[in-house]
């Protein structure tokens, strides 16, 4: 079997200054996915950061980074629409309109350490429906076990994405969402709504390689990156995001997985041509 590698490298939350390998800038963000891509990541989450290395949902900024990575790599673009907690949910929804191939959508609200990433129904519904009226893939970000009900309930009433797949991302180990254990993935993992065609999983921080090796023998698929991890173990920074694609590599390898190609990976999400 083959898994689709994600590569989350930068995040909205990281300071430049707390980690020196972070890409913040467009050039930064291009130079880490051409590698990326090399390595058998088959699609990018990207944050976008203003000069300043802040989070930023500007479109034109959001429009630009979409258009150097589409011209530099053949990665599945993939935008995040959740941003920072403190981005405005309009700037959220306009970034649709970057046209990536593929959006974050996060599934409901939690408690972010000591913020809170709001997510209410009526934004659920407008990027579900931003998202398929722009013909863009969304990633269904999954924090919480409620948020899996949540899941339930759009696709119920609002019908399927664009591409007729579904894909979601577990996130465990959040403070404030579920903890990044197996038995927790494993439960999510069984409720999900049977339009689930596939799935990935991420473990916060040094949760990373226990919720890698969970996922791999469920059947899933990997998210990485420094967005989510910033520690190899304990006291040993993360230098760079390839450190963090090597060792995925390493995991997947010696469970006798290999990265899936993107090809293989526009096929399964129903990525537009
Ligand atoms: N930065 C977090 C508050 C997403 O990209 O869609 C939200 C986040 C999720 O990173
Ligand atoms: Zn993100």
């Amino acid at each position: 079997m083959t898994m689709l590698l994600t590569l989350a490298p930068t995040g909205a939350e990281t300071q430049k200054s707390v980690a020196t390998g972070l890409p913040t800038t467009v050039d930064e963000l291009v130079q880490v996915a051409c590698r990326a891509e090399l390595s058998g990541v088959g699609m990018i989450h990207v944050h976008v950061r203003d000069t300043l290395g802040r989070s930023t949902m500007k479109l034109e900024a959001l429009t630009e980074a979409v258009e150097a990575l589409r011209a530099s790599t053949n990665l599945i673009i993939q935008l995040s629409t959740g941003g920072s907690t403190a981005d405005a949910f309009e700037d959220r929804l306009a970034a649709l309109d970057a046209l990536p191939d593929s959006c974050s959508l996060s599934m409901g609200s939690v408690n972010f350490g000591k913020e809170i990433f709001r997510n209410p129904w009526e934004l659920i519904v407008a990027l579900h429906e931003g998202a398929r009226d722009r013909q863009i893939v969304p990633e269904y970000e999954l924090f919480d076990l409620g948020q899996v009900a949540a899941l339930h309930k759009l696709l119920e009433r609002h019908g399927l994405p664009y591409g007729g797949k579904v894909h979601c991302d577990f996130v465990l180990g959040v403070p404030g969402g579920m903890p990044a254990d197996t038995m927790t993935l494993a439960y999510a993992v069984s409720r999900l709504p049977a339009a689930v065609s596939s799935w990935s999983a991420t473990g916060v921080g040094l949760r990373s390689v226990p919720i890698m090796l969970a996922a791999t023998s469920l059947g899933g698929h990997l998210r990485i990156g420094m967005e989510d991890t910033l520690s190899l173990a304990r006291d040993v920074p993360v230098e760079d995001n390839q450190q963090l694609i090597d060792r995925a590599l390493g995991v997947i390898g010696a469970a006798g997985q290999t990265p899936m190609t993107v090809s293989d990976a526009r096929a399964m999400l129903g990525i537009r041509p």
